[in-house]
């Protein structure tokens, strides 16, 4: 336990990016790895959706974690049969997660007999001929749950959630709806498009930018950069944060000669240090203090013409700012009317170009999509949206989370989409809606979904509750992951499960002896092509498109029409049906060849709301917090330096001056005082919900700058805390940073 840091970046992010790669990968695969990462003829970086800069690539365009993630796929270390005939599955399980993500990649394809103790080789077909068997002695499709992690590529995407409604069920959980799901849902309503409205370009001509809930130096370190750049051209940030970040605190570009010297910028000009969920009430405030300014200047605070021509029911949201007292705003979100007041008055001084940043600190909360909506809202009296330097930015995490989306993986996708999915295909589309992920969580529990197929991700460690999931996976009859490396779901499965090893993004993908390229989509909405440079890590390794139209050409068999074969040879034969369905792709082989690819039309960017009336909303939502009982803290679970989600790259924290371990808490130092706890003492973690408990045991305690009453643990070690029933208003994402907890010493 050290001193938190000041700033991000600078030459300790270089020295531990080559640490991690050469470590790794070896000098020289780790070098090529490095000068093709997010090159405009390399391959996409598969850590974050932060967007490449249109010109100006450097050398090096990615980040000390984009290397950690190079570094984790182009490892040398093989887990290959004779590790598995080594190791039973119950002593794998025993191992912590970092010990799994270092016994290296998966080279073949895998089988769990039911009652087996090891994981034995299996070919291809044989893997392929055992899932469409259990599929296809489903009483109804409806018992199929077919997840994705946010890596696979577009090509890989659109085959699956075509295979999946071909088979015939809309079960398309993914990462999504334990992440960015609520943003979709706040801004489909509030402006018509689930997505963010702004390009890296706007950054330049910004004067404010709020970063709410978003911890960028670790999860979107390439951010700082267009922050930095942001600050230079005279923009101030405003960080809203629970914690002091050192990546929001200042920067040193560890690719100018000033950052490896050790010289900062400075970032945040203002640092509100919220409650945990006291962002509504923040946001709220602001509108109040914009509206007493407006009031005392009329005319010169919000934009009327917005307001009038673009906008529906300011009034009765007003109605509501100035019902809310200051009082209960200053309490709720834990920052002083001055310091709201002076946020407003930055946003609304010279030409209102403001941006607003958040990721998972806005939208795992109860009230997360009413949340999102004050942020909007402010933006909306600005008329900061859809101009240049101003707009909505909901910060992706998985580097293709947003392309997956665009492809269909959802369990309600529009009725325009199946429409076009059945025409181009002639089938008849399921219509009802799927499971979500927390659904299908329940629906595995209740024994009404049976096998279950991950494209990608750590199902198990990534949701909540984590012993309500382990218990409904062991209910399935087969579970089935397309992986990179080894990770816990392998290990706790259903009565049978496989391992399907995939090519990562890194590695060159040849179909038939040709070389193909996928496609992605960044957090910006733009497409582009991603094209593997590396020897793959096995001969026998398909590529996750292949995968997928094997799995459907088995299951469907003669059901299907679809020329699965064909296209998983010919990736340009798959973006021809993804032109032929989705709106936006028009002539897409051709333009994703231009380099650095296109960006998909953004209505509400151009100003045109596509909500059911044809103007933004505002949605006057009652004021709301997640208020911890008497004795209780508010736990944030979130991530380290040295993670990528499941994936535990290291054990330190560096930036929160952590090293060397992972089960830890960090605790406002009162709070500690107040329950007899000493710095670095053990501690117990018990949540509470509802008249249940669940136990998270034997953490070290933190003393940390951290407002009274909240805490901080890791995930995923803390997901046996959150409970699955305690969910996002409509969205229905894990309140993952929002759990109720009672600490006491061990
Ligand atoms: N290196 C690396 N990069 C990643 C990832 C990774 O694990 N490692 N994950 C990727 C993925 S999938 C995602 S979604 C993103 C995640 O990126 P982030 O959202 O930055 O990830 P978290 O670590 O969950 O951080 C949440 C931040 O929100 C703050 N916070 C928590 N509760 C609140 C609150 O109530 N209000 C406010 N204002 N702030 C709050 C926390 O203090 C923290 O700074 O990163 C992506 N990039
Ligand atoms: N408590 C808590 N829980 C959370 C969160 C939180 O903040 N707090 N965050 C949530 C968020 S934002 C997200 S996005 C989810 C993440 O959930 P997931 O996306 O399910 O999890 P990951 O850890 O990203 O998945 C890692 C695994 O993906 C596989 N993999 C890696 N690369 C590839 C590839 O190229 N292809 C394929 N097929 N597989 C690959 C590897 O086997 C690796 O073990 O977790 C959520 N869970
Ligand atoms: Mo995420």
């Amino acid at each position: 336990m050290g001193a938190p840091a000041k700033s991000a970046g600078g030459l300790p992010a270089v020295v531990s990016s080559l640490n991690h790669v050469f470590r790794q990968a070896g000098v020289v695969r780790g070098t090529k790895g490095m000068l093709k990462l997010n090159q405009k003829n390399g391959f996409d970086c598969p850590s974050c959706a932060w967007p490449d800069p249109e010109d100006h690539r450097g050398v090096a365009e990615f980040c000390e974690n984009g290397a950690k993630a190079l570094a984790s796929e182009a490892t040398l270390r093989r887990a290959d049969r004779d590790f598995f005939a080594k190791h039973p599955i119950t002593e794998l399980a025993a191992h912590d997660d970092y010990w799994l993500e270092q016994q290296g990649r998966l080279v073949e394809p895998m089988l769990l007999e039911h009652g087996a103790t090891h994981y034995r080789p299996v070919s291809w077909d044989d893997a392929f001929c055992i899932i469409a068997d259990e599929l296809n002695q489903c009483a109804t499709p409806d018992e199929g749950i077919f997840y994705t992690s946010g890596r696979a590529s577009n090509e890989a995407a659109f085959l699956y959630q075509l295979f999946v409604r071909q088979f015939g069920t809309n079960n398309l959980p993914d990462c999504s709806n334990m992440c960015h799901e609520s943003s979709g849902c706040a801004l489909k309503a509030s402006v018509g498009v689930g997505k963010g409205t702004v390009t890296l370009k706007d950054f330049d001509a910004a004067e404010t930018i709020f970063v709410i809930g978003q911890n960028p130096g670790t999860n979107h370190p390439r951010m700082l950069s267009a922050l930095q750049g942001a600050v230079r051209n005279g923009a101030s940030v405003i960080a809203v944060n629970p914690l002091k970040e050192a990546g929001l605190l200042a920067f040193k570009h560890p690719q100018e000669a000033g950052g490896m010297l050790g010289l900062a910028t400075r970032l945040s000009s203002q640092y509100l240090q919220v409650r945990i969920n006291g962002d509504m009430a923040l946001f709220r405030g602001i509108a109040k203090a914009l509206l007493e300014m407006q009031n005392e200047r009329p005319g010169t605070v919000f934009d009327g013409a917005f307001l009038h021509d673009h906008t529906h029911d300011a009034a009765a949201y007003l109605t509501l700012v100035r019902e809310t007292p200051w009082t209960r705003i200053e309490t709720l979100s834990g920052i002083t009317r001055a310091a709201i007041q002076q946020a407003a008055q930055q946003a609304a001084g010279g030409a209102k170009r403001v941006i607003s940043c958040w990721a998972m600190g806005l939208t795992q909360h109860r009230n997360a999509v009413a949340t999102i909506q004050e942020v909007a809202h402010v933006h909306l009296l600005l008329g900061a949206i859809g101009r240049e330097g101003a707009g909505l930015c909901p910060v992706r995490g998985h580097s293709n989370v947003q392309g997956d989306r665009t492809m269909g993986i959802f369990e309600r996708m529009p009725d325009s989409f199946l429409d076009k999915l059945e025409s181009v295909f002639g089938f008849t589309a399921p219509r009802h809606q799927g499971y979500d992920t927390v659904m299908s969580i329940k629906a595995m529990h209740d024994g009404k979904g049976r096998v279950f197929i991950g494209l990608g991700g750590n199902f198990l460690s990534a949701t909540p509750d984590t012993e309500f999931t382990a218990a409904a996976l062991r209910r399935c009859v087969l579970t089935a992951h397309v992986s990179t490396k080894l990770n816990r779901s392998h290990l706790v499965t259903g009565r049978r499960a496989l391992i399907l090893p995939c090519l990562g993004r890194s590695e060159v993908d040849l179909r038939n002896g040709v070389e193909q390229f996928v496609t992605v989509e960044d957090s910006m909405s733009v497409v582009h092509m991603s094209r593997g440079a590396l020897r793959p890590a096995s001969d026998d390794l398909l590529s996750e498109t292949a995968i997928v139209a094997g799995i459907a050409a088995a299951t469907l068999s003669t059901r299907s029409t679809a020329p699965w074969l064909e296209m998983s040879s010919n990736y340009d034969l798959i973006r021809d049906k993804i032109e032929a369905v989705i709106p936006g792709f028009e002539s897409f082989n051709q333009r994703v060849r231009t380099p650095g690819g296109f960006r998909l039309p953004n209505a509400a960017g151009q100003r045109r709301f596509e909500t059911p009336n044809g103007k933004a909303c505002f949605t006057p939502n009652p004021l709301s917090i997640a208020e911890p009982a008497a004795g209780q803290l508010i736990l944030q679970t979130l991530r380290s330096h040295d993670q990528f989600n499941t994936t535990i790259y290291g054990l330190d924290d560096r930036y929160r001056g952590i090293g060397n371990e992972r089960r830890i808490v960090f605790l406002n130092p009162e709070d500690m005082k107040q329950r007899g706890i000493r710095p670095l003492a053990p501690v117990n973690i018990t949540s509470h919900w509802h008249g249940e408990t669940r136990h998270a045991n034997q953490f070290l305690a933190i003393p940390y700058d951290v407002p009274a009453g909240c805490a901080a643990a890791y995930f995923p070690e803390t997901n046996v805390l959150v409970p699955i029933d305690s969910v996002a208003e409509q969205s229905n994402t894990p309140t993952s940073k929002a759990v109720m907890v009672t600490i006491v010493p061990a």
